[in-house]
């Protein structure tokens, strides 16, 4: 057993938004002062963190001057350069100034797409420059409470017409970044557009550029849309499309909680971990979790360790599972081997499938022993195996 002390090799990153949630709700205002990024960075140093994600508004207060833009962005830096943490993604803040309560990329407004656009492409050319390789978009005002008064067809249209446009620019400018679009079902609007990871997955189809667009699923935003998120993180994998992770918890279809990771749903955050590391996701493991209001700074910190223990806990756990000769016992028992069998063999064809007979009373009335199987992973995960 380890001590579950994260070092830069596990890959883990969080959003300066995340530790820096300063707590205001719907009902309550800011219960935490505001954290300073070149501070936050430094602490997430010592917490054995590698990389450090933002908002171009995170880091850059809206309305600073040049001046204390390359002020800010040299003290950012130089807690870069002495934590060793780097800067694996950016994403654009299109949600927070009234300007995009009808949305950023998707507003009715043809000018408010415009400065959206513009917004992005700002802080694209500041991702170069820091080394991001993946560039976030959560497009969370752009949706509708009312029918009437979005055309979600142009809504979609115009979603592409950003993405053609902003893939345009990465290709012009012969940057190496590609996109990742963070679904979710609804929460800041009523309704949000690409609700879910299969959303996004087919919209990717329609665009100029697939290639270079992936997802970034988080895990309680496929959980408020009441799915299995690691079962949506599987599809991404499968598409080749998992571009980054948003790791967090949440339970049930409600709210968006952003819990700590692994303070949700354990036994789907247990299998979402088996998942990532079986199949050699090599990404950042980005923590987008909110510390609850009750905290205070302490709370804050502990709350964001507690994420990469979390992880390393379920890690060795998931090995633990898949090293188990029992297991290997009853996942064969299960089938699960056979499922990557093809179902017809090299050169058969409809003659040898129609001449094949099956005794079916005899196949439906076997079971397939995945209660058996299950139960051992639950055992693993309550540490009695
Ligand atoms: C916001 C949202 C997150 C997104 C962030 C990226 S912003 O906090 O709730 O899920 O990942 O824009
Ligand atoms: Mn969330
Ligand atoms: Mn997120």
């Amino acid at each position: 057993m380890s001590d579950y002390r994260p070092t830069p090799d596990d890959k883990f990153s969080f959003g300066l938004w995340t530790v820096g949630w300063q707590g205001a709700n719907t009902f309550g205002a800011a219960v935490r002062p505001p954290l300073d990024p070149s501070e936050t960075v430094r602490r997430l140093g010592e917490l054995g963190a590698y990389g450090v994600t933002c908002h171009d508004d995170d880091l850059i207060p809206p309305g600073s001057d040049a001046a204390a833009r390359d002020a800010i962005l040299k003290r950012f830096r130089s807690a870069l350069d002495e934590t060793g943490l780097v800067v694996p993604m950016l994403t654009t803040n299109l949600f927070s100034h009234p300007i995009f309560r009808d949305g950023g990329f998707t507003s009715n407004r043809r000018e408010v797409r415009r400065y959206a656009l513009r917004k992005v492409i700002r802080n694209i050319d500041l991702a170069a420059e820091l080394g991001a390789r993946t560039y976030v978009c959560w497009g969370g005002q752009d949706g509708a409470e009312s029918e009437a008064g979005k055309d979600d067809r142009a809504a979609l249209d115009r979603l592409r017409e950003a993405f053609d446009f902003l893939c345009g620019y990465v290709r012009e400018q012969g940057y190496d970044l590609r996109f990742a679009l963070e679904p979710k079902p609804n929460e800041p609007r009523g309704d949000v557009l690409l609700p879910t990871v299969g959303h996004a997955l087919s919209f990717i189809t329609e665009l100029a550029h697939p290639e270079m667009v992936g997802v970034n699923p988080e895990v309680g935003h496929e959980q408020m849309a009441g799915l299995n998120a690691s079962h949506s993180v599987a599809q991404a994998l499968w598409h080749g499309k998992l571009f980054h992770i948003d790791l967090n918890g949440q339970r049930g279809v409600k709210y968006d909680q952003d819990l700590r990771f692994g303070a949700g749903d354990v036994k789907e955050a247990f299998f979402l971990v088996d998942l990532l590391e079986s199949a050699g996701y090599d990404g950042p493991r980005h923590f987008d979790f909110k510390p609850p209001r009750t905290e205070d700074i302490d709370g804050v910190w502990a709350s964001a360790a507690a994420c990469m223990r979390n992880y390393l806990i379920l890690k060795e756990k998931a090995a633990a599972f898949r090293a188990d000769p029992e297991v290997a016992d009853a996942l064969a028992a299960a089938g699960v081997a056979e499922l990557s069998r093809s179902t017809l063999g090299p050169g058969e064809g409809v003659a040898d499938l129609l001449a094949e007979e099956l005794d079916v009373e005899e196949a439906g009335g076997r079971g397939y022993h995945f209660e058996h199987l299950d139960q051992l992973a639950l055992d693993h995960l309550f540490g009695v195996r």
